[in-house]
């Protein structure tokens, strides 16, 4: 092991040492009980270098400048750029939803032409659910979980990087297809034989499915790199059960992730070779079988609908701990809940295939199975009540969104109890009903969390606050906009309105709701606006956040707003579930010693217990992953038009792994 600690000190490292609190190894500084002063440490100081921090902030400084834009591999910019790429999409598809909206206010409206509107709704839902639910959730998994878990970056920096870049092209070609007029028109979930050559015969189903995958390879390379980080690279006494709930939150998505995408690969492949080279996969008449594309396609699509709650979840139990400074009620039946609901979402996806004529039998199975998933959801929701039952509530704007996401979604996990029982779909199958149902689950159990989060984790993203006053407005506009536009759908929907109509007659008498429902998807959009426009504004006019501004309990806290690019100056020894406010009481703080500042590294730990086990060197900034993305890119783009780019991609792909893995000068002073 190395000679040189942290501290300038030599010696052998030994971590165990600091765990057992001798006083006479504690690296108190003298000085007394912890000062709250901004940006001073929350605990006694640890003897800083001030030239090792120097040199540690040297090493893990991402480069700057047009080129250094494609270089960094640090997992906080990776998981601030799929944030901010992920709200820019966002923004772009609630817009289409809000022109859909004023298409749908008055009967025979003629402001959208219907191909434009099929359009519209396929673009909305797909890049809601791939461009912007999944890439936010995983960007502040990326962004939040190694500092949580005290650590330094990912496992797998560089693959990080690719993940970003492969997102960003196919998500990009993705949304200009919408601007030459040549976007999918199939639906989000983009049914065969509609999404067939004979029925779609544009470019537009090839991209859709290009896409997916682009967006697929993103989403397992995030996945893998979160369950690695989060089982390898934890603060030592970080063990499983006292990890955060956001980490477990993560850490279930990351293996959902790993589970369901590649049903949706096979499914894309397959409906591409269909496509373009002929084969009948999906075909009738070629013995292939439409319901086939159903059900890979829902053997992804359900566990995504929980992939983007999941973590929402965590999020939930987070703010929860924070704004009512409690330890969270029922720890061990949240986790448990968390990870039961990540099994049992893989055995409901049936019950998007009810109106299809599949053996009663069967499909009552799933009919329980989907009942059944209110369970694990329902203990979280009593857990948090319990957490909150006669705690002083911050009512900041964080814990509002909190609060209105109790409320949306409990409602839609009403509804999908409701649409869980065979009878009742058979009677809304395919209605506005429906609509209602999974914009309340989407946007009550997903959106306003990840908002919430926002308001939560700005301080760590940027520095600086962002401004309660808008951020109340905002709450109050999505709460009620999201109401008044969702709500009537459900009578819509009983009514008989379809989903997926570009317009009704007047005799329908669908009018008056459809314009209620206009009208409060516009105040839902200008309250979204509102928090966009705070989360810009404060960039530049913020309040300069202090230290831990919420005064939270776990590590992504125990550094400075925003942390630097190092994140931990000393990675700390965890003892408990809220280790930051353990050392309010504490006089000392243990830490680890002894990893070098001159080079990128991290403390690797066992899974269970987290002890440490080594030290493990993590490369430096390059641009080969942001090659090999164009590369892949070039690839999978091309061969929509040619074959021959798949030659050509493949010598690319080749070049840029050789650089990617070319070994590493050794380090002289080893
Ligand atoms: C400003 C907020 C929003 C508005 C006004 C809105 C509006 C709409 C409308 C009008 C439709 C099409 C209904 C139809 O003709 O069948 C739709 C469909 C859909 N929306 Fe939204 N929506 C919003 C936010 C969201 C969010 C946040 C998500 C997901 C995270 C989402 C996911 C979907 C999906 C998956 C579809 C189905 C698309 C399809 O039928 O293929 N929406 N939305
Ligand atoms: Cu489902």
């Amino acid at each position: 092991m190395d000679e040189r600690r942290e501290d300038g000190r030599p010696g052998d490292v030994d971590w165990r040492e600091r765990r057992g609190a001798d006083p006479s190894e504690s690296r108190e500084a003298p000085g007394g009980p912890p000062t709250e002063e901004r940006q001073e440490p929350l605990h006694p100081a640890i003897e800083d270098d001030a030239e090792e921090t120097r040199r540690l902030a040297e090493t893990w400084a991402a480069p700057t400048g047009f080129v250094g834009w494609f270089t960094p591999v640090n997992q906080r910019i990776i998981g601030r750029r799929f944030i901010v790429t992920a709200f820019v999409y966002f923004v772009l598809a609630g817009l289409l939803g809000v022109a859909m909206r004023l298409q749908l206010a008055v009967p025979e409206n003629d402001l959208l032409a219907p191909d434009i509107y099929n359009q519209f709704f396929t673009v909305h839902g797909t890049a809601m659910m791939f461009l912007f639910a999944i890439p936010v959730l995983e960007g502040f998994a990326l962004f939040v979980v190694p500092m949580m878990i005290g650590t330094r970056d990912m496992a797998f920096p560089r693959l990080n990087a690719f993940g970003y870049y492969v997102y960003l092209i196919g998500s990009a070609i993705f949304f200009l297809m919408l601007v030459v007029g040549m976007a999918p028109k199939a639906g989000w979930f983009n049914y065969v034989p509609l999404a067939g050559k004979l029925y779609e015969p544009g470019i537009g189903v090839d991209i859709w499915t290009t896409m997916i995958t682009f967006i697929e390879v993103s989403a397992l390379t995030a996945a893998v790199e979160l369950i690695v980080t989060i089982l390898k690279l934890r603060a030592p006494g970080m063990t499983l059960n006292r990890m955060p709930v956001f980490v477990w939150a993560s850490l279930v998505m990351a293996f959902m992730i790993v589970f369901a995408m590649p049903a949706i690969i096979v499914a894309s492949s397959l409906l591409i070779l269909d496509r373009l080279v002929g084969t009948g996969f999906f075909v009738p008449e070629m013995g292939g079988d439409p319901l086939l594309w159903q059900h890979l396609f829902w053997f992804f699509g359900h566990p995504e609908v929980y992939i983007v709650l999941v973590p929402a979840l965590g999020i939930v139990s987070t703010i929860v701990t924070t704004f009512t400074q409690r330890s969270l009620f029922g720890y061990t039946a949240i986790v448990i809940s968390i990870v039961a609901t990540g099994f049992v979402s893989f055995g409901l996806w049936v019950h998007h295939m009810f109106a299809t004529g599949l053996p009663h039998l069967g499909m009552s199975f799933f009919m329980a199975a989907s009942a059944m998933i209110a369970i694990p959801n329902g203990v979280q929701v009593f857990c948090w009540i319990a957490t909150m039952w006669g705690s002083r509530i911050r009512l900041a704007t964080p814990m509002l969104y909190v609060l209105g996401f109790f409320w949306v979604f409990v409602m839609g996990g009403l509804t999908g109890v409701m649409v869980a029982s065979i009878p009742f779909d058979l009677q809304v199958h395919d209605t506005y009903f429906l609509v209602a149902h999974f914009h309340y689950v989407l946007i009550g159990g997903s959106v306003m969390p990840v908002i919430g989060a926002l308001y939560y984790w700005y301080p760590q993203l940027t520095g600086r606050m962002m401004n309660e006053v808008a951020g109340k407005i905002s709450f109050a506009l999505v709460f009620v906009g999201f109401n008044v536009a969702f709500f009537p759908m459900h009578q819509l929907g009983l009514d008989g309105m379809p989903r997926r109509v570009y317009t009704y007659l007047e005799e329908s008498g669908w009018g008056d709701l459809n314009l209620l429902a206009t009208i409060g998807a516009v105040v839902l959009a200008a309250g979204f606006a509102t928090t966009m426009v705070n989360a810009l504004a404060s960039l530049r006019w913020g309040a300069k956040a202090r230290r831990n501004p919420w005064d939270a309990e776990t590590l992504e806290w125990a550094t400075e707003s925003p942390p630097p690019p190092y994140n931990h100056r000393h990675i700390p020894i965890v003892k408990s579930r809220e280790p930051v406010w353990d050392w309010r009481e504490m006089k000392e703080r243990p830490v680890v010693t002894g990893l070098r500042s001159d080079r990128r590294e991290v403390v690797v730990t066992s899974i269970l217990d987290a002890e440490p086990q080594a030290v493990q060197v993590l490369p430096a900034p390059t641009i080969w992953p942001f090659l090999s993305a164009v590369a892949a890119s070039v690839g999978f783009i091309g061969i929509l038009f040619h074959p021959i780019f798949f030659v050509v991609s493949f010598f690319l792909a080749f070049f840029s792994f050789v650089g990617w893995f070319w070994p590493r000068r050794p380090w002289q002073e080893d």
